[in-house]
């Protein structure tokens, strides 16, 4: 049977829309069945509805938790239309067929995320809803099956069009929403009960995501790309508000993710620039135009077509200097009505504004893909400050080991092998990417040079600096690398068995050094 539907059974907890819906419904002739709240709803507009606990003649009856778990329910909407021998078994017990389910869930999500404590969330979890909507998808050859309030103006229209039936071409397309969306249901139930019981890794585990954008392209042109969102209660690049612009591509998701989660890293008034995901410039500063301007001067080449991160409001005089480079992206927390003033000129820059800062210590997991696995690990979320161990004769200054701090925290935000040369709480050269450390190390001396070059300074801007490294120098070369570029301090986690070497050729150039005991590789 595949003519117009004749009965519907809704069982909705967001109750948007609903009235509307129903009625056009009652008014194409369609029999309404529903469960306690929905039904009250109805007929509270006036609309004929029957209580399924009439349909079934059967109560709900245990706080609810058995409403529709019943056999008149599932016949219903499983019985295949135009099999005899099914056809025969439904009207042998009085069951009637229905040909449209409208359905949302028990909002579990949503009570997980307001925090509500384990009871609660268990009698969040809907059986009777996922189990209609599970029936109603296998037999969408005549069933109709809405799990999305933004579905009932398709299937309105279809009827309209249609003498009140749908095409198999929708019904397939709502039962593949369907599945998805009990899918996405129950991975969220298992993520929060592992979280429950502490477990990081259970022996099966389902990612739920909701797309959120399509994109024209992926990282090239020949590749397609979307976003999906987790619903994770971060702010961050996921859930911001774009007030102008064109819309966010692939790389530009990437690239402002990458600068935000650096930019949240420090607590005084910074300013991250990032291009292909790592960071070109990195400063505080006295004002956020400041933090910008020492930001940009790092390697003004680079910071061209790139993306900019703030952790303070964007304020008109900053929004003034961004204004005379080309940007792809700015985000901050907030974007001051000055700043979206001067900003709004330039119609193709996107500007972001988040609501606030991430917490950069969160735990939570990280996944990437591989042929035919899914690796995953906890955040790199640690940065050792307490535990710094000197290994040098000489002992630090403050201002060195300040800029050491700071030095490998930007460290910990680009791609391994990192080196970072700092210099009075800014970066003045940066050495990404590369698989030996030592031309990191030539790399990032080279842009302090340039750097200093485009300033009309004589002398490179790694004099008088502190270096960084990701992970051990395996040999004293990296470090002499730096000493000579003119590092005076440096800081790494230490733990290669040529420790001594490289400890010795810092103390023979004079440099005081520091252990963090802690790597951060980033790839
Ligand atoms: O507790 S349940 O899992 N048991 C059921 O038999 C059942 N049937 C529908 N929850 C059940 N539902 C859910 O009730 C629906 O999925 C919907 O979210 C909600 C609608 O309840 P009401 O109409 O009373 O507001």
């Amino acid at each position: 049977y595949t003519g117009p539907i004749r009965r519907a059974l809704i069982s909705v907890s967001d109750k948007t829309g609903l009235i509307g819906f129903a009625r056009f419904l009652a008014d194409a002739g369609v029999e309404i069945l529903s469960t306690g709240g929905s039904a009250k709803a109805i007929a509270g507009a006036g609309i004929p509805v029957k209580e399924v606990s009439d349909f079934t003649g059967f109560p709900e009856m245990l706080d609810g938790r058995v409403k529709t778990l019943h056999p008149k329910v599932h016949g219903g909407l499983l019985g295949i239309r135009g099999n005899a021998d099914h056809e025969a078994a439904m009207s042998e017990h009085g069951i009637q067929p229905i040909d449209l389910l409208v359905v949302n869930l028990y909002p579990f999500e949503e009570t997980v995320a307001k925090g509500a404590g384990f009871d609660e969330c268990v009698e969040n979890i809907d059986i009777g809803g996922p189990a209609m909507i599970r029936a109603a998808s296998k037999n969408h050859a005549a069933v109709t099956v809405v799990v999305d309030v933004a579905d009932y103006d398709v299937v309105k229209a279809e009827m309209q069009a249609n003498n009140g039936a749908t095409s198999l071409e929708l019904r397939r397309r709502l039962a593949a929403t369907a599945y998805a969306r009990t899918g996405c249901y129950d991975a969220a139930i298992s993520a929060w009960f592992a979280g429950q019981l502490g477990e990081t890794f259970p022996r099966r585990m389902a990612f739920a995501g909701e797309l959120k954008q399509e994109m024209r392209y992926g990282e090239n042109p020949h590749q397609v790309a979307a976003l999906y969102a987790t619903g994770e209660n971060r702010p961050g690049i996921a859930a911001a508000e774009q007030l102008q612009g064109k819309e966010l591509s692939y790389n530009n998701f990437n690239d402002t993710d990458a600068a935000f989660e650096l930019v949240a890293e420090f607590d005084e008034t910074a300013c991250v620039i990032v291009k292909h995901a790592n960071p070109c410039g990195v400063a505080l500063g006295s004002s956020l135009k400041d933090a910008y301007l020492r930001a940009y001067s790092c390697d003004t080449e680079s910071a061209f077509g790139g993306i900019v991160a703030f952790n303070r409001t964007l304020d008109g005089e900053t929004a003034e200097e961004l204004s005379k480079l080309f940007l792809e992206v700015i985000i901050a927390p907030e974007i001051s009505d000055d700043a979206r003033k001067v900003l709004e000129t330039k119609k193709n820059l996107r500007v972001l504004r988040t609501g606030g800062l991430p917490d950069t210590k969160v735990g939570g997991l990280m996944v990437k893909n591989i042929a035919g696995g899914l690796l995953v690990q906890s955040r790199d979320n640690l940065l050792t400050a307490a535990d710094l161990k000197v290994v040098t004769k000489r002992q630090p200054t403050g201002q060195e080991l300040k800029d050491m701090l700071f030095a490998f925290t930007v460290g910990k935000h680009v791609k391994s092998n990192a080196i970072v040369y700092v210099r009075n709480q800014m970066t003045v050269g940066v050495g990404a990417g590369q698989m030996s450390r030592v031309n990191s190390s030539r790399i990032a001396a080279f842009r302090a040079e340039q750097a200093a070059k485009a300033a009309g300074d004589a002398e490179s801007w790694a004099k008088g600096s502190v270096v960084s490294s990701d992970a051990f120098f395996p040999f004293a070369d990296g470090l002499l690398a730096a000493a000579e570029a003119g590092a005076t301090a440096v800081i790494q986690p230490g733990g290669s068995i040529r420790d001594e070497d490289v400890i010795k050729a810092a103390d023979d150039a004079g440099l005081a050094m520091v252990f963090t005991g802690m790597r951060h590789f980033r790839h």
